[in-house]
């Protein structure tokens, strides 16, 4: 029988198949994957690969981690959807768990990360009009430019990218731009009093890891509660250790109005998103005003607590904290000169490339790939460097060898 009856394509038909069949909606580096355990990934022809982008930050915990597997196993064997028309007896269970890991008081739960920020947008309007008294359909959220959110047209409308909203228009008004990392402009713009939140990721991923100032966050902090704007954290790429603590906003302590999580929120099983905050802001959204279908399903409620545990007795916001200042000594010791800056916190780090005889980042990735690591470059010259966070020494010195020699093929 053909392998494709079984599924056991070969990477050839893979990206045959992926290209006839599937919408071209992203342009993957040539490589299939098929297997991945720990840091690993493998392809069908069995080569073995470091994987330096962790599913953008989703399998933190390490791919396949056996724990969360089989958390899922076991419920999957008992009830995985019931809907929230039904109570059931997982979700609770959960919302006490995640309340208690991350200190809010409630918690709305969704699926993928764009879900939650779309829900943490609504949820700052109804506190808007129910709370701030902003007048009906006037509730302006700031958000910065460079942003990156998720796909929807919402979330789009935030943004200030044209390869995420050219052609797609015409958008949601009441989003306000600022410059990321400017507190003048941000004090500026939340003086409106038609301003309900500012939605801010406290590193800008996708933007190319731009960590802003030292102190940042404690500022935005301190402006949005003088002015009564609630302060968003979209952590649903540095949250859940990725940056050396298990949220971003915890290296200067800062507590954000409504927190974001999502992919490492299941360790990369499937999508599990949340929205937390308090009571007097939470409950602004009644019964029947929001919801879907599969969120807080019992299946990614088990999921998702399993992955928290990984998180906290693997201590991986630690090992991401010391790995990381290894990552960026040695990476900015290499000295190649196609090797610009070197950026990040914790385990999530960017290198931007200086092109070299017409040689970009592209061509690094796609030559690491033939030595055996996998990373992306974001925004033509920046490659992201995010391995899982179960990383260790011997295995990130052998990335980095990879790395190194990497460049110096150039
Ligand atoms: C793609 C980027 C990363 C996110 C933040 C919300 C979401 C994301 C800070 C939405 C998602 C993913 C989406 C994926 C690639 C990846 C990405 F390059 F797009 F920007 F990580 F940097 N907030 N980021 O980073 O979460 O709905 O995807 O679950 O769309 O290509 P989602």
């Amino acid at each position: 029988m053909s392998p494709l009856a079984h599924g056991h394509v070969s990477s050839c038909e893979a990206i045959e198949l992926e290209e006839r069949y599937g919408a071209h909606n992203y342009h993957p580096l040539p490589v299939v994957l098929a297997r991945g355990e720990g840091v690993h990934v493998w392809d069908p022809e069995g080569r073995r690969y470091f994987d330096f982008l962790s599913a953008y930050s989703a399998v933190n915990q390490g791919h396949c981690h056996p724990r969360i597997v089989q958390a899922l196993i076991e419920q999957a064997r008992v009830l995985t959807l019931t809907s929230r028309a039904f109570f059931n007896n997982v979700l609770g269970e959960y919302e006490r768990y995640v309340t208690e890991a991350f200190g809010y008081e409630m918690v709305l739960p969704m699926n993928t990360g764009v879900e939650g920020d779309e829900t943490a947008c609504k949820l700052a309007r109804k506190w808007g009009y129910m709370k701030k008294g902003i007048p009906t359909d006037q509730a302006k959220i700031i958000v910065c430019e460079g942003n990156f959110h998720g796909r929807t047209l919402g979330i789009i409308s935030a943004s200030t990218d044209p390869d995420c909203t050219n052609g797609f228009g015409p958008f949601l008004p009441g989003f306000v731009k600022i410059p990321y990392n400017d507190l003048a402009a941000l004090d500026a713009a939340a003086a409106d009093p038609m301003v309900c939140a500012f939605l801010v990721e406290p590193i800008q991923g996708e933007a190319g890891v731009f960590v802003p100032d030292d102190g940042y966050l404690t500022q935005v902090r301190e402006i949005c509660t003088r002015h009564n704007v609630l302060f968003i954290a979209d952590e649903v790429q540095t949250g859940i250790a990725r940056t050396g603590r298990l949220l971003c906003c915890d290296h200067e302590n800062v507590r954000p109005d409504v927190l974001i999580l999502g992919k490492a929120l299941s360790g990369g099983l499937l999508p599990v998103s949340a929205v937390l905050a308090d009571k007097e802001i939470m409950l602004c959204i009644k019964p029947g005003e929001h919801g879907s279908t599969f969120g807080g399903n019992p299946l990614a409620c088990k999921v998702a607590i399993a992955a928290l545990e990984v998180v906290k007795e693997e201590k991986l916001a630690e090992n991401a904290q010391r790995l990381g200042h290894v990552f960026r000594e040695r990476v900015a010791a290499m000295g190649h000169p196609m090797i610009g800056t070197v950026r990040g916190k914790g385990l999530l780090n960017a290198v931007v490339v200086t092109p070299q005889n017409g040689k970009t980042a592209w061509d690094i990735c796609v030559a690491m790939k033939d030595n055996g690591l996998l990373a992306k470059p974001t925004h033509e010259h920046i490659i992201r460097f995010a391995p899982p966070l179960v990383i260790n020494d011997a295995q990130l010195d052998e990335s980095l060898a990879i790395i190194e020699a990497t460049f110096s093929q150039f």
